[in-house]
């Protein structure tokens, strides 16, 4: 028997997520209708972008396409969690400093890396973990780690299942069946929370985002993001839909040639949840944690495209609008070595590639930027968590740590593109 291939096994918990969490929040599936509507509609009214996405493959991606959210307490569960996305092949890429922007997390996202396997199913989860060591109060955070320490957030079966594929280097059909349904219940909405009220409004008082992790069982998707190819329109269509998104759009402007990743998020749901009590009797509280969110994905940047970008976004933030200075043309972006292109054709009659792409027999793709930014990132939790959630912590990124949590060092996005753009360039007919 063969084992199920790990870009499978993702499509399966990908489309089993989207389930779920459109039956827990409905105005997700509302956003999926809205999304699907007006892809189709730019596809239409733009063929050469609908060419260019059935050359690169990202025609068939594009629907079932999202990006989640969870967050988690310990470095253990990081490591856990490590594991059980490898199975999916899965792997944790670029590290996110969210304290200097007043959440004490940090964060990475996990995702598939090679082209076949981005394009099978782009799946990826922005992971975040809570870093406890900034709560100031010394008797909170034991507590708090106490209650985490004591929490199991995968099922025994699912960590069975993990093994197993590590021992065995896959999963056979009805392993992977099970190990997708058993996976989901580590992300499942759970009403009841684990800690007492009092304890609760304590956590709350230190951070919104540290409540909202301590407090339940696990670590719940807090939000799955559909791609749109034109952000502005679905961010104008919500408010027709009964969605309120927030004011600004993360990320670049609007341009003809889009880069890296705009986004914009809603805040979904005001949830009853209940608190267990010394009586037995539950006690009825409050939660805001899951929300929405839309995301416009454009090319990748080179280094020297995203040190201009993190300069024209820093100007922006102190009030110069400079994004103009950014090429927004394909050929220039290219010439000028700022973004990734993935190659195809032949360069036979012409002997150089430049002189076959002018003469058209040479193609350059925008290569899709698959990875996060980290202001936009902050943008998006804040909208989420409350502006009031903006802690003051002094320390700054610890990327070590994270590392050693995660028990491994995250891979760098720059160097993941270039080996796809590389390879492009290798297989070319010259
Ligand atoms: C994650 C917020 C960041 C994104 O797409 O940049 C994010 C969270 O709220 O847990 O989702
Ligand atoms: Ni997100």
């Amino acid at each position: 028997m063969t084992f199920v291939p790990a870009d499978s096994i993702r499509a399966s918990f990908s489309a089993a997520m989207s389930e779920m969490y459109r039956q827990e929040v409905p105005q997700y599936g509302t956003l999926l209708k809205l999304v699907d509507d007006s892809n189709s509609a730019v596809l239409a009214r733009d063929p050469a972008l609908a060419a260019a996405m059935r050359r690169t493959g990202e025609s068939e991606r594009l629907a079932g396409e999202r990006h989640g959210a969870i967050r988690l307490g310990t470095a253990a569960e990081l490591a856990l969690i490590r594991r059980a996305f490898a199975v999916m092949g899965m792997q944790a890429v670029g590290y996110y400093d969210l304290a200097a922007a007043g959440v004490p997390v940090h964060s990475t996202a996990f995702r598939p890396i090679d082209q076949a396997s981005l394009n099978a199913n782009p799946f990826r989860v922005f992971t975040s973990l809570l870093r406890l060591e900034l709560v100031e109060d010394q008797r909170l955070r034991a507590e708090a780690a106490a209650i985490l320490d004591a929490r199991r957030i995968v099922t025994p079966r699912a960590l069975a299942l993990i093994e197993q594929a590590e021992r065995n280097g896959g999963l056979h059909r009805a392993g992977a069946d099970d190990f997708v349904a058993e996976l989901l219940e580590t992300f499942r909405w759970h009403a009841a929370a684990t800690v007492s009220a009092e304890t609760y409004g304590h956590l709350l008082d230190a951070h919104r985002l540290i409540a909202d992790v301590v407090s339940f069982r696990g670590p719940h998707i807090n939000h799955l993001t559909p791609r749109t190819l034109d952000i502005d329109a679905v961010q104008a269509a919500m408010p027709d839909h009964g969605i309120s998104p927030k004011e600004t759009i993360e990320g670049p402007p609007r341009r003809a040639c889009p880069v890296l990743l705009r986004q914009t998020s809603f805040k979904a749901l005001d949830e009853p949840i209940i608190f267990p009590s010394a009586s037995g009797e539950p006690v009825p509280g409050r939660h805001t944690a899951r929300f929405g969110e839309v995301e416009q994905r454009g090319v990748a940047l080179k280094r020297k495209g995203r040190a201009l970008y993190d300069e024209l976004l820093a100007a922006s933030r102190a009030g110069q609008d400079r994004f103009d200075e950014l090429p927004d043309d394909w050929d220039v972006l290219r010439r000028q070595g700022m973004a990734f292109f993935r190659y195809s054709g032949s360069s036979v009659r012409h002997g150089n590639v430049e002189a076959a792409i002018s003469a058209g027999d040479i193609v350059a793709d925008p290569i899709i930027y698959e990875d996060f930014l980290p202001v936009s990132a902050a943008g998006i939790f804040q909208s989420n968590l409350g502006e009031e959630a903006r802690g003051a912590y002094g320390v700054q990124a610890n990327q070590d740590m994270f590392e050693a949590a995660l028990g491994t060092p995250v891979l760098d996005e720059f160097v993941l593109y270039e080996a796809i753009e590389g390879r492009s360039l290798a297989a070319l007919t010259v």
